[in-house]
Protein backbone atom coordinates (compact mmCIF):
# COMPACT_ATOMS: atom_id res chain seq x y z
CA UNK A 1 0.00 0.00 0.00
CA UNK A 2 1.40 3.33 -1.21
CA UNK A 3 -0.36 6.55 -0.88
CA UNK A 4 0.27 10.11 -1.87
CA UNK A 5 -1.81 13.16 -0.57
CA UNK A 6 -3.36 16.48 -2.24
CA UNK A 7 -2.04 19.99 -1.79
CA UNK A 8 -2.80 23.40 -1.60
CA UNK A 9 -0.80 26.43 -2.67
CA UNK A 10 0.12 28.68 -0.22
CA UNK A 11 1.06 31.32 -3.58
CA UNK A 12 2.91 31.05 -6.64
CA UNK A 13 -0.11 30.75 -9.12
CA UNK A 14 -0.09 30.00 -12.57
CA UNK A 15 4.04 30.37 -12.62
CA UNK A 16 4.81 26.78 -12.62
CA UNK A 17 4.68 26.40 -16.29
CA UNK A 18 6.10 29.75 -16.65
CA UNK A 19 9.53 28.36 -15.09
CA UNK A 20 9.10 30.47 -12.35
CA UNK A 21 8.23 29.53 -8.25
CA UNK A 22 5.68 28.07 -6.08
CA UNK A 23 5.26 27.85 -2.74
CA UNK A 24 2.62 24.40 -1.79
CA UNK A 25 1.81 22.52 0.96
CA UNK A 26 0.98 18.70 0.92
CA UNK A 27 -2.34 17.90 3.07
CA UNK A 28 -3.75 15.77 5.08
CA UNK A 29 -6.40 14.03 3.03
CA UNK A 30 -4.70 11.11 1.22
CA UNK A 31 -4.88 8.94 -2.17
CA UNK A 32 -4.42 5.06 -1.42
CA UNK A 33 -2.69 2.31 -4.02
CA UNK A 34 -2.67 -0.69 -3.15
CA UNK A 35 -0.87 -2.93 -5.57
CA UNK A 36 -0.03 -6.57 -6.46
CA UNK A 37 1.61 -9.02 -8.43
CA UNK A 38 -0.69 -10.47 -10.70
CA UNK A 39 1.31 -12.63 -12.58
CA UNK A 40 -1.02 -12.30 -16.00
CA UNK A 41 1.27 -9.46 -18.25
CA UNK A 42 -1.64 -7.01 -17.59
CA UNK A 43 -2.24 -3.81 -15.26
CA UNK A 44 -6.20 -4.18 -13.89
CA UNK A 45 -6.90 -1.34 -12.28
CA UNK A 46 -9.76 -0.33 -10.20
CA UNK A 47 -11.23 2.22 -8.02
CA UNK A 48 -13.61 3.70 -5.92
CA UNK A 49 -14.75 6.07 -8.64
CA UNK A 50 -15.67 3.60 -10.98
CA UNK A 51 -17.70 -0.09 -11.12
CA UNK A 52 -15.07 -1.56 -13.57
CA UNK A 53 -11.82 -2.25 -13.64
CA UNK A 54 -9.64 -1.21 -16.71
CA UNK A 55 -7.20 -3.66 -17.97
CA UNK A 56 -4.06 -3.27 -20.69
CA UNK A 57 -2.01 -5.71 -21.91
CA UNK A 58 1.58 -4.44 -20.64
CA UNK A 59 3.17 -5.21 -24.09
CA UNK A 60 0.14 -2.47 -25.10
CA UNK A 61 0.71 0.51 -23.28
CA UNK A 62 3.61 2.32 -25.11
CA UNK A 63 1.00 2.25 -27.69
CA UNK A 64 -1.94 4.30 -25.68
CA UNK A 65 -0.54 7.89 -25.39
CA UNK A 66 -1.67 10.26 -26.51
CA UNK A 67 -2.81 9.50 -29.65
CA UNK A 68 -5.48 6.30 -28.25
CA UNK A 69 -6.11 8.07 -25.30
CA UNK A 70 -9.90 8.02 -25.91
CA UNK A 71 -9.72 4.06 -25.78
CA UNK A 72 -9.26 4.35 -22.20
CA UNK A 73 -11.83 5.92 -19.71
CA UNK A 74 -11.27 8.78 -18.44
CA UNK A 75 -10.34 8.09 -14.72
CA UNK A 76 -8.24 5.42 -15.57
CA UNK A 77 -6.25 7.66 -17.67
CA UNK A 78 -4.44 8.95 -14.70
CA UNK A 79 -2.76 5.45 -13.16
CA UNK A 80 -2.12 4.19 -16.57
CA UNK A 81 -0.60 6.99 -17.72
CA UNK A 82 1.82 7.34 -15.07
CA UNK A 83 2.35 3.62 -15.89
CA UNK A 84 3.10 4.82 -19.44
CA UNK A 85 5.15 7.88 -18.34
CA UNK A 86 7.47 5.53 -16.59
CA UNK A 87 7.95 3.46 -19.07
CA UNK A 88 8.71 6.44 -21.67
CA UNK A 89 11.09 7.75 -18.75
CA UNK A 90 12.64 3.80 -18.23
CA UNK A 91 11.73 2.01 -20.88
CA UNK A 92 14.96 -0.52 -20.37
CA UNK A 93 14.06 -0.84 -16.63
CA UNK A 94 10.36 -1.15 -16.90
CA UNK A 95 11.04 -4.20 -20.06
CA UNK A 96 13.73 -5.85 -17.76
CA UNK A 97 11.32 -6.07 -14.26
CA UNK A 98 7.83 -5.02 -15.60
CA UNK A 99 5.52 -7.03 -14.09
CA UNK A 100 1.48 -7.39 -14.39
CA UNK A 101 0.36 -5.69 -11.18
CA UNK A 102 -3.72 -5.32 -9.59
CA UNK A 103 -3.79 -1.73 -8.82
CA UNK A 104 -6.85 -0.52 -6.44
CA UNK A 105 -7.24 3.09 -5.48
CA UNK A 106 -9.11 4.68 -3.38
CA UNK A 107 -8.89 8.59 -1.98
CA UNK A 108 -10.72 11.03 0.06
CA UNK A 109 -8.62 13.90 -1.52
CA UNK A 110 -12.10 16.19 -2.63
CA UNK A 111 -12.40 15.65 -6.90
CA UNK A 112 -12.81 19.41 -8.87
CA UNK A 113 -12.12 21.17 -5.62
CA UNK A 114 -8.45 22.05 -6.92
CA UNK A 115 -6.76 20.20 -4.20
CA UNK A 116 -4.55 18.29 -6.73
CA UNK A 117 -6.68 15.00 -6.56
CA UNK A 118 -5.21 13.80 -10.35
CA UNK A 119 -1.50 14.67 -8.68
CA UNK A 120 -2.19 12.53 -5.60
CA UNK A 121 -3.36 9.60 -7.64
CA UNK A 122 -0.42 9.78 -10.11
CA UNK A 123 1.58 10.28 -6.75
CA UNK A 124 0.61 7.09 -5.23
CA UNK A 125 0.94 5.05 -8.52
CA UNK A 126 4.13 6.70 -9.19
CA UNK A 127 5.57 5.57 -6.05
CA UNK A 128 4.23 1.86 -5.75
CA UNK A 129 5.46 1.34 -9.14
CA UNK A 130 8.74 2.43 -8.93
CA UNK A 131 9.27 0.12 -6.00
CA UNK A 132 7.65 -3.40 -7.14
CA UNK A 133 8.93 -2.53 -11.16
CA UNK A 134 12.52 -1.55 -9.26
CA UNK A 135 12.46 1.57 -11.68
CA UNK A 136 15.19 3.74 -8.95
CA UNK A 137 14.04 6.44 -10.27
CA UNK A 138 14.21 9.35 -7.82
CA UNK A 139 11.13 11.66 -6.35
CA UNK A 140 11.70 14.72 -9.23
CA UNK A 141 11.56 12.31 -11.74
CA UNK A 142 8.69 10.79 -10.39
CA UNK A 143 6.80 14.02 -9.91
CA UNK A 144 7.73 14.53 -14.20
CA UNK A 145 6.50 11.24 -14.93
CA UNK A 146 2.76 12.20 -12.95
CA UNK A 147 3.18 15.80 -14.99
CA UNK A 148 3.39 13.91 -18.47
CA UNK A 149 0.74 11.65 -17.63
CA UNK A 150 -1.71 15.12 -16.74
CA UNK A 151 -0.24 16.53 -19.82
CA UNK A 152 -0.20 13.48 -22.28
CA UNK A 153 -2.81 11.01 -20.97
CA UNK A 154 -5.27 13.27 -19.34
CA UNK A 155 -4.74 16.27 -21.87
CA UNK A 156 -4.51 18.81 -19.16
CA UNK A 157 -1.55 21.31 -20.36
CA UNK A 158 -0.75 21.88 -16.34
CA UNK A 159 2.82 22.81 -14.86
CA UNK A 160 4.74 20.88 -12.48
CA UNK A 161 3.46 22.33 -9.06
CA UNK A 162 1.01 19.65 -7.87
CA UNK A 163 2.95 16.55 -8.56
CA UNK A 164 5.81 18.07 -7.00
CA UNK A 165 3.59 19.02 -3.72
CA UNK A 166 2.15 15.65 -3.42
CA UNK A 167 5.57 13.65 -3.80
CA UNK A 168 7.89 15.96 -2.02
CA UNK A 169 6.01 17.73 0.58
CA UNK A 170 7.17 17.88 4.14
CA UNK A 171 5.24 17.98 7.51
CA UNK A 172 4.77 21.25 8.71
CA UNK A 173 5.86 22.99 6.41
CA UNK A 174 5.81 24.27 2.79
CA UNK A 175 7.83 23.75 -0.07
CA UNK A 176 9.60 26.52 -2.36
CA UNK A 177 10.33 24.99 -6.19
CA UNK A 178 12.12 26.39 -8.38
CA UNK A 179 9.81 24.85 -11.35
CA UNK A 180 12.97 25.82 -13.88
CA UNK A 181 16.19 24.12 -12.52
CA UNK A 182 13.49 21.87 -9.92
CA UNK A 183 15.33 22.89 -6.70
CA UNK A 184 13.22 22.43 -3.71
CA UNK A 185 13.81 23.98 -0.44
CA UNK A 186 11.64 23.37 2.47
CA UNK A 187 10.35 26.33 3.97
CA UNK A 188 9.01 25.81 7.62
CA UNK A 189 5.39 27.44 8.14
CA UNK A 190 5.08 27.52 12.17
CA UNK A 191 0.91 28.41 11.92
CA UNK A 192 0.28 25.89 14.96
CA UNK A 193 3.22 27.99 17.39
CA UNK A 194 2.08 30.90 16.45
CA UNK A 195 -1.92 30.16 16.92
CA UNK A 196 -2.63 30.07 13.32
CA UNK A 197 -5.11 27.56 11.50
CA UNK A 198 -5.14 27.51 7.73
CA UNK A 199 -8.52 27.20 6.54
CA UNK A 200 -9.20 25.74 3.09
CA UNK A 201 -13.07 26.87 1.71
CA UNK A 202 -13.98 24.31 -1.29
CA UNK A 203 -16.74 26.43 -3.56
CA UNK A 204 -17.59 23.20 -4.64
CA UNK A 205 -17.73 24.99 -8.00
CA UNK A 206 -16.19 22.32 -10.10
CA UNK A 207 -13.59 23.16 -12.51
CA UNK A 208 -11.10 21.48 -15.12
CA UNK A 209 -8.14 22.20 -16.55
CA UNK A 210 -8.49 20.02 -19.69
CA UNK A 211 -10.61 22.61 -21.40
CA UNK A 212 -10.63 25.95 -21.85
CA UNK A 213 -9.53 29.13 -19.50
CA UNK A 214 -6.31 26.98 -18.15
CA UNK A 215 -4.79 26.55 -21.33
CA UNK A 216 -5.96 29.56 -23.02
CA UNK A 217 -3.71 31.53 -19.84
CA UNK A 218 -0.98 29.16 -20.67
CA UNK A 219 -0.98 30.02 -24.17
CA UNK A 220 -0.58 34.15 -23.10
CA UNK A 221 2.15 33.58 -21.19
CA UNK A 222 3.88 32.08 -23.93
CA UNK A 223 2.98 35.10 -26.36
CA UNK A 224 3.83 37.48 -24.00
CA UNK A 225 7.37 35.55 -23.42
CA UNK A 226 8.07 35.54 -27.14
CA UNK A 227 6.67 38.93 -27.81
CA UNK A 228 9.00 40.23 -25.02
CA UNK A 229 11.88 38.08 -26.19
CA UNK A 230 12.32 35.84 -23.28
CA UNK A 231 12.29 31.58 -23.26
CA UNK A 232 9.81 32.08 -20.33
CA UNK A 233 8.45 35.05 -17.39
CA UNK A 234 10.46 33.47 -15.46
CA UNK A 235 12.99 35.74 -17.19
CA UNK A 236 11.27 39.09 -16.25
CA UNK A 237 11.82 41.08 -13.43
CA UNK A 238 8.95 43.79 -11.92
CA UNK A 239 11.59 46.33 -13.40
CA UNK A 240 10.44 44.79 -16.96
CA UNK A 241 7.10 45.68 -16.61
CA UNK A 242 7.26 49.23 -18.02
CA UNK A 243 8.59 48.07 -21.01
CA UNK A 244 5.64 45.33 -21.49
CA UNK A 245 2.89 48.00 -20.86
CA UNK A 246 4.50 49.52 -24.18
CA UNK A 247 5.46 46.29 -26.02
CA UNK A 248 1.99 44.58 -25.88
CA UNK A 249 -2.06 44.71 -25.61
CA UNK A 250 -3.54 45.30 -22.57
CA UNK A 251 -4.81 41.83 -21.96
CA UNK A 252 -1.40 40.02 -22.67
CA UNK A 253 -0.07 42.61 -20.69
CA UNK A 254 -2.28 42.41 -17.32
CA UNK A 255 -1.35 38.14 -17.93
CA UNK A 256 2.30 39.13 -17.62
CA UNK A 257 2.34 41.54 -14.82
CA UNK A 258 0.31 38.81 -12.77
CA UNK A 259 3.22 36.12 -13.34
CA UNK A 260 5.83 38.43 -12.79
CA UNK A 261 4.40 40.30 -9.55
CA UNK A 262 3.40 36.72 -8.31
CA UNK A 263 7.32 35.09 -8.69
CA UNK A 264 8.28 38.29 -6.58
CA UNK A 265 5.64 37.48 -4.28
CA UNK A 266 6.56 33.90 -3.71
CA UNK A 267 10.15 34.96 -2.87
CA UNK A 268 8.73 37.61 -0.57
CA UNK A 269 6.66 35.53 1.16
CA UNK A 270 9.61 33.00 1.57
CA UNK A 271 11.59 35.63 3.37
CA UNK A 272 9.20 36.99 4.99
CA UNK A 273 8.32 33.79 6.86
CA UNK A 274 11.85 33.29 7.90
CA UNK A 275 12.37 36.97 8.76
CA UNK A 276 9.04 37.57 10.97
CA UNK A 277 7.02 34.66 10.90
CA UNK A 278 3.71 33.69 9.53
CA UNK A 279 1.67 36.61 10.57
CA UNK A 280 3.44 38.88 8.24
CA UNK A 281 2.12 36.93 5.11
CA UNK A 282 -1.21 37.95 5.03
CA UNK A 283 -0.91 41.61 2.71
CA UNK A 284 0.50 38.89 0.01
CA UNK A 285 -1.58 36.31 0.08
CA UNK A 286 -4.67 39.35 -0.17
CA UNK A 287 -2.50 41.46 -2.84
CA UNK A 288 -1.96 37.28 -5.16
CA UNK A 289 -5.62 36.87 -4.56
CA UNK A 290 -6.40 40.58 -6.38
CA UNK A 291 -3.75 40.13 -8.95
CA UNK A 292 -5.68 36.88 -9.89
CA UNK A 293 -8.82 38.59 -10.13
CA UNK A 294 -7.93 41.35 -11.94
CA UNK A 295 -4.99 40.59 -14.21
CA UNK A 296 -5.25 36.91 -14.33
CA UNK A 297 -9.01 36.64 -14.91
CA UNK A 298 -8.98 33.34 -13.17
CA UNK A 299 -11.31 34.48 -10.29
CA UNK A 300 -15.02 33.09 -10.09
CA UNK A 301 -17.97 35.05 -8.09
CA UNK A 302 -17.69 32.56 -5.17
CA UNK A 303 -13.76 32.73 -4.66
CA UNK A 304 -14.30 36.24 -4.16
CA UNK A 305 -16.76 35.83 -1.80
CA UNK A 306 -15.23 33.50 0.32
CA UNK A 307 -11.86 35.91 -0.15
CA UNK A 308 -13.92 38.99 0.87
CA UNK A 309 -16.30 37.84 3.97
CA UNK A 310 -13.41 35.68 5.48
CA UNK A 311 -11.12 38.97 5.11
CA UNK A 312 -14.03 40.99 7.14
CA UNK A 313 -14.45 38.17 9.71
CA UNK A 314 -10.83 39.10 10.62
CA UNK A 315 -8.74 36.44 8.37
CA UNK A 316 -4.81 38.11 8.14
CA UNK A 317 -5.16 36.71 4.56
CA UNK A 318 -6.79 34.85 1.66
CA UNK A 319 -6.59 34.22 -1.75
CA UNK A 320 -7.82 31.83 -4.10
CA UNK A 321 -5.76 28.60 -4.77
CA UNK A 322 -4.82 26.39 -7.62
CA UNK A 323 -5.07 26.87 -11.27
CA UNK A 324 -9.35 28.90 -10.67
CA UNK A 325 -11.83 28.77 -12.69
CA UNK A 326 -13.71 27.33 -9.36
CA UNK A 327 -12.33 25.08 -6.86
CA UNK A 328 -10.88 26.21 -3.43
CA UNK A 329 -9.33 29.54 -1.62
CA UNK A 330 -7.53 29.76 1.79
CA UNK A 331 -7.30 31.49 4.90
CA UNK A 332 -4.82 32.41 7.50
CA UNK A 333 -6.80 32.66 10.71
CA UNK A 334 -6.30 33.01 14.41
CA UNK A 335 -7.16 30.39 15.98
CA UNK A 336 -10.00 31.97 17.90
CA UNK A 337 -11.26 33.52 15.05
CA UNK A 338 -11.83 30.29 13.22
CA UNK A 339 -15.80 29.62 14.14
CA UNK A 340 -16.69 33.07 13.29
CA UNK A 341 -14.71 32.88 9.83
CA UNK A 342 -16.28 30.32 8.57
CA UNK A 343 -19.96 31.61 9.91
CA UNK A 344 -18.92 34.94 7.76
CA UNK A 345 -18.05 32.81 5.06
CA UNK A 346 -21.23 30.74 5.08
CA UNK A 347 -23.49 33.27 5.55
CA UNK A 348 -21.98 35.36 2.77
CA UNK A 349 -22.44 32.48 0.48
CA UNK A 350 -26.33 32.16 1.32
CA UNK A 351 -26.97 36.03 0.84
CA UNK A 352 -25.81 35.89 -2.40
CA UNK A 353 -27.38 32.55 -3.49
CA UNK A 354 -24.62 29.97 -3.50
CA UNK A 355 -24.80 26.78 -2.88
CA UNK A 356 -22.79 26.09 0.56
CA UNK A 357 -19.07 25.76 0.74
CA UNK A 358 -16.98 23.19 2.31
CA UNK A 359 -15.05 24.29 5.32
CA UNK A 360 -11.77 22.48 7.03
CA UNK A 361 -8.45 23.26 8.49
CA UNK A 362 -5.33 21.88 6.84
CA UNK A 363 -1.63 21.15 8.48
CA UNK A 364 1.20 20.48 6.05
CA UNK A 365 1.90 16.61 5.84
CA UNK A 366 4.13 14.49 4.56
CA UNK A 367 4.39 13.61 1.06
CA UNK A 368 3.77 10.49 -1.31
CA UNK A 369 4.92 7.15 1.01
CA UNK A 370 4.84 3.85 1.81
CA UNK A 371 1.98 2.83 3.93
CA UNK A 372 3.03 -0.77 4.14
C1 LIG B 1 -3.17 23.70 -11.53
C2 LIG B 1 -2.01 23.08 -12.31
F1 LIG B 1 -2.09 21.72 -12.30
C3 LIG B 1 -0.66 23.50 -11.76
O1 LIG B 1 0.36 23.02 -12.58
C4 LIG B 1 -0.58 25.03 -11.62
O2 LIG B 1 -0.38 25.64 -12.87
C5 LIG B 1 -1.83 25.58 -10.92
O3 LIG B 1 -3.02 25.11 -11.53
C6 LIG B 1 -1.85 27.08 -10.93
O4 LIG B 1 -0.82 27.57 -10.17
O5 LIG B 1 -3.18 23.20 -10.23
Amino acid sequence: MWSSPGRVNLIGEHTDYNDGFVLPLAIPHRTAAAVAPNGEGVLRVTSTFADEPVVVALEDLPTFFPTRRESIVEWARYPIGVAWALHEAAPGAVAAHATGLDIAIASNVPVGAGLSSSAAIEGAVAVALNDLWHLGLDRPALARAGRRAENEAVGAPTGIMDQMASILGAADAAILLDCRSLEVEVVDLGFDAAGLTLLVIDTRVQHSHASGGYGERRASCEAGAAALGVASLRDLGVADLARAGRELDDVTFRRVRHVVTENQRVLDTVRMLRADGPRSIGDLLVASHASMRDDFEISVPELDTAVDAALEAGALGARMTGGGFGGAAIALVDRDRVATVADTVTTAFARSGFAGPTIFAVSAAEGARRES
